[in-house]
């Protein structure tokens, strides 16, 4: 089908023009609401006048960046990434991705299940509720997806044909290179230009030759590694959840990258609501439960990554038999190491690019009170930094969770 942008005037004669969707909704009347508070794409939700069980999410990706306007060109082919990763995100770890009822590659859309009651972990995490089993699902799905992708487990050429059908996505790499590790650390157009006027922080990040070079060795490793199948966006913005389940959405950005990149992302936002706790709401046990979730995911993680590669006597890296069991212990540990390292220092970037980049966070950016905000934003950036200067010596859950304590008591001594 040729692409036309939909709106809540024609996507209901287009659903009812999809075999599936129309014997769903049947003869039933709908109505369709835009929900989309993303940076990128149109999220519309179709809903039964006559029955209320019956509701489908519906998601057009349109040919410019959302949230900077239309002059920004961006290409709508993007959504075939999320469609083909979310597939292989749903066969390797099904739990955590929702049902797909009907995809278009032409009309950049995507038709899917409607999570009715699940929220978007950033504003859960600001509104201080705790979700237990988060981080038994998270590092569930991150051990399966980064594992089952990559040559500790497919062949050479099982991973070369998964390469190529995401190094079309390069478009979308190229946003995380600007976005991720350039434009927010120098003077750009695209940067929160109010927030950076009369703001001693920006000048201090963009002077900050130590903390760019480093960036530069990171936005290297993002640039040239192939390790495994990424969401590539994977922030707080990107889990829905509730007490008993856990969801993994919008993986437009999805490429074969470098292990760390999901995890430090995912590290990155969880650090960032604890410092907006830590200025804001003070609170202590909430504060604890955060700490708690980023140890337990990396822990986690690193258990149940080591588990599958146990289980897999042969892969296209390890013939079994080719060295020892203390000798693959010994690798094994220190691969592991090399990850949590990497992930520390896409953290870093990650949480220092929302405090001046195009795409602000709401724990941080969205603080109202500016004396608050500032405070936030001293700590973003020392917590940042310290992630990205010394991520190669940040080797474990237990440094992580004392970086962030340490760097929360210097800069609670100065302001
Ligand atoms: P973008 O690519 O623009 O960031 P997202 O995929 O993040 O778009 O979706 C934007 C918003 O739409 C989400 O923050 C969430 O509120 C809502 N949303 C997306 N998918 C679903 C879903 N399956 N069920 C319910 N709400 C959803
Ligand atoms: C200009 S694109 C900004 C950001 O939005 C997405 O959610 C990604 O995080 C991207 O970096
Ligand atoms: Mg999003």
């Amino acid at each position: 089908m040729k692409y036309k942008i939909l709106n809540t005037d024609n996507i209901i004669k287009y659903l009812k023009s999809i075999e599936n969707i129309k014997k769903y909704f049947g003869e039933d009347n709908l109505i369709a609401k835009e929900i989309g508070d993303g940076n990128l794409n149109f999220v519309f939700l179709v809903l039964s006048c006559d029955d209320s069980s019956k509701a489908l999410i519906v998601k057009q990706a349109v040919p410019y960046i959302r949230c900077l306007g239309e002059e920004y060109l961006l290409k709508k082919e993007r959504m075939t990434y999320e469609i083909r990763s979310l597939r292989i995100f749903g066969t390797i770890s099904p739990d955590f991705i929702t049902k797909l009822y009907f995809t278009c590659e032409s009309m950049s859309v995507l038709v899917m299940q409607y999570l009715d009651n699940h929220t978007i972990l950033r504003g859960s995490m600001i509104d201080k509720i705790k979700y237990n089993k988060f981080s038994d699902h998270i590092s569930t799905y991150l051990s399966k997806v980064l594992f089952h992708t990559s040559s500790l487990y497919l062949s050479s050429e099982q991973k070369n044909e998964l390469q190529d059908k995401f190094n079309g996505n390069n478009e979308m790499c190229k946003l995380t290179e600007d976005y991720v590790f350039t434009f927010a650390f120098m003077q750009h157009p695209s940067n929160d230009t109010a927030n950076i006027k009369n703001n001693p922080l920006a000048n201090k990040i963009f002077d900050d030759t130590k903390f760019k070079e480093k960036v530069l060795q990171l936005k290297y490793i993002f640039m040239n590694s192939t390790d495994c199948l990424l969401h590539g966006d994977l922030h707080t913005g990107s889990i829905m959840l509730n007490t008993n389940e856990t969801y993994i959405i919008d993986s437009e950005f999805a490429f074969v990258g470098p292990f760390g990149f999901d995890i430090g992302a995912l590290l990155a936002n969880l650090t960032s609501a604890y410092i907006h706790h830590t200025i804001v709401s003070k609170d202590e046990e909430y504060k604890k439960w955060i700490l708690k979730t980023i140890y337990d995911i990396l822990t986690m993680f690193k258990n149940k990554f080591l588990q599958l590669w146990q289980q897999t006597k042969d892969s296209a890296l390890i013939t079994d038999g080719f060295v020892d069991n203390t000798t693959l212990k010994n690798y094994k540990n220190s691969f592991i190491q090399n990850i949590i390292r990497q992930s520390v220092g896409f953290a870093g970037c990650e949480m220092i690019r929302r405090i001046f980049g195009a795409a602000g966070v709401d724990e941080i950016r969205g603080i109202k009170d500016k004396n608050s905000k500032d405070k936030a934003e001293i700590l973003v950036f020392d917590i940042g930094r310290k992630f990205v200067i010394e991520y190669n010596d940040i080797n474990s859950p237990e440094d992580i969770i004392s970086t962030i304590t340490k760097c929360e008591s210097l800069t609670k001594n100065i302001t």
